[in-house]
């Protein structure tokens, strides 16, 4: 497995335990089935149970079941499950970092002890409602509002693109709070089988095929008070998770950008014309060379992040800098893989096309490639460009 300038060497043995039970998790389970499920828009059945199992929701929180292994350990297991698919990246990363994140970070004991056990054992599965149908990259302007009833209160509006909603037991939605002066944004835990609420699926992707994706519909949904996140208020509530689950995708997207390495070089050296490997021509190996510096130069970035998050100097900037880049560098580096492929790099028996597909959603999510320009640029420049 690509780790040119030995990474591994610095590894301590929780990190390469955890890292091997996750890279033989996709080997096993992931791999064989993947372009199927790819292929039929849907996502294992039984998997979010399986990976609760093996302990893949935030264990780097500590508490209520949670480990607190190293930011390492999380971010290489991010790595390993993405080198599988995107989808099952993304389900480990919405569980941990966008559902059982805020809820440990600005959550009651009772919304803990109600929900972070079962969603780290996969007995419950949550989704993040932030994006809406007209407020995507500047979800500040969002409309959903919350009202306050006596000792409830009234969700509506509607949310899209959610993860994970159509099998979710909770969300995490944010919507404005209309009875506190400035309508703040606040976090609301929605139970999906309340009356109002409805997950509708959305089938016609062309990307990150195998994950299922949803819309929150919230009519006039009652919730008690005691379902609010008493401990955040404002836009910082859903940035903060942003950041723990950009934070993933930095590690995710190397892993994928890895596995489409590892798929090019073992056919450039299977594969023969002109009576000789493809690996044996100067071009290929010119693409070779690029795909392995490319990642490794990612996978620095990535263990950088690591070490400025474990001794808390990690700023939000810093991870937008990680997510651009290194979902950039697979999302190119995936379209090299699939050429050197040549026809057969077209069909779900190789992994590169599939991750290339992903990476399209990728660059999307979690702030757009352009957002993340705009977030350094601000940082650089102090002046924010946004509007
Ligand atoms: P702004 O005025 O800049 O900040 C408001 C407050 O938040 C703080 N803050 C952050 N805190 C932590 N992490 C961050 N990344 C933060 N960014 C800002 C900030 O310090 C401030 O705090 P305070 O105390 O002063 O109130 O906020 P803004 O509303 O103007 O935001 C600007 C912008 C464009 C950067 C932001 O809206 C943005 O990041 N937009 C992109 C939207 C986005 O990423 N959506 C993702 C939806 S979820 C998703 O895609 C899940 S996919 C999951 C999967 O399947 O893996
Ligand atoms: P828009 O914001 O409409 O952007 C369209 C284009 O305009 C982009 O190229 C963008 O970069 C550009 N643009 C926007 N503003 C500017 C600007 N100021 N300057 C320059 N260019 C700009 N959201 C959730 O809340 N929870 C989830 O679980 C979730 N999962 C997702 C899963 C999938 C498969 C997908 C595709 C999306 C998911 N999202 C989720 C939503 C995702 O976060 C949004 O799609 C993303 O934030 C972009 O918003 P948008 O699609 O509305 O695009």
């Amino acid at each position: 497995m690509l780790d040119y300038v030995d990474l591994e060497a610095d590894l301590d043995s929780e990190e390469r335990m955890i890292r091997d039970t996750a890279r033989e998790f996709v080997d096993e389970r992931i791999k064989p089935e993947i372009g199927q499920h790819f292929e039929d828009g849907t996502f294992p059945d039984g998997l979010m149970a399986e990976m609760g199992e093996l302990g893949f929701f935030a264990p780097n929180l500590e508490g209520y079941g949670s480990p607190g292994v190293s930011e390492t350990a999380y971010g290489l297991l991010m790595q390993e499950l993405e080198a599988g698919d995107s989808g099952v990246r993304s389900a480990a990363s919405v569980q941990g970092a966008l559902v059982m994140y805020p809820i440990h970070a600005f959550g009651s004991e009772e919304q803990k002890d109600e929900w972070l056990p079962k969603l780290g054992s996969g007995e419950a599965i949550g989704c993040f409602g932030l994006t809406e149908p007209e407020h995507g990259s500047d979800p500040s302007s969002m409309e959903t509002r919350a009202e306050k009833d006596g000792d409830e209160y009234v969700l509506s509006g509607s949310k899209t693109w959610i993860t994970n909603s159509p099998v979710s037991d909770v969300a995490v939605v944010w919507a404005r709070d209309t009875s506190a002066e400035e309508s703040p944004v606040r976090g609301f835990l929605v139970e999906t089988d309340r009356d109002g609420v409805s997950t509708n699926k959305i089938d016609d992707k062309l990307s990150m095929r195998a994950s299922i994706t949803g819309e929150i519909g919230l009519s006039n949904v009652r919730i008690p008070e005691e379902n609010v996140l008493p401990n955040v208020s404002g836009m910082k509530g859903p940035l903060s998770c942003l950041t723990q689950a950009r934070y993933g995708i930095a590690w995710g997207a190397v892993g994928a950008a890895r596995d489409c390495f590892e798929e090019a070089r073992d056919y450039s050296l299977d594969r023969e014309q002109f009576d000789q490997p493809i690996g044996g021509f100067q071009l290929q190996q010119g693409k070779l060379a690029e795909m392995a510096t490319q990642i490794t130069t990612s996978q620095l970035l990535a263990h950088r992040l690591a070490e400025l998050k474990e001794r808390g100097d990690l700023r939000p900037q810093h991870v937008s800098m990680a997510k651009r880049n290194n979902v950039r560098m697979a999302r190119d580096q995936s379209r090299i893989a699939r050429e050197m492929l040549g026809g057969n790099g077209i069909t779900t028996d190789y992994s590169p096309m599939r991750h290339m597909a992903n990476m399209e959603t990728v660059y999307t999510y979690e702030g757009t490639h352009d957002i993340h320009t705009l977030i350094l640029g601000q940082d650089l420049t102090g002046i924010a460009a946004f509007e």
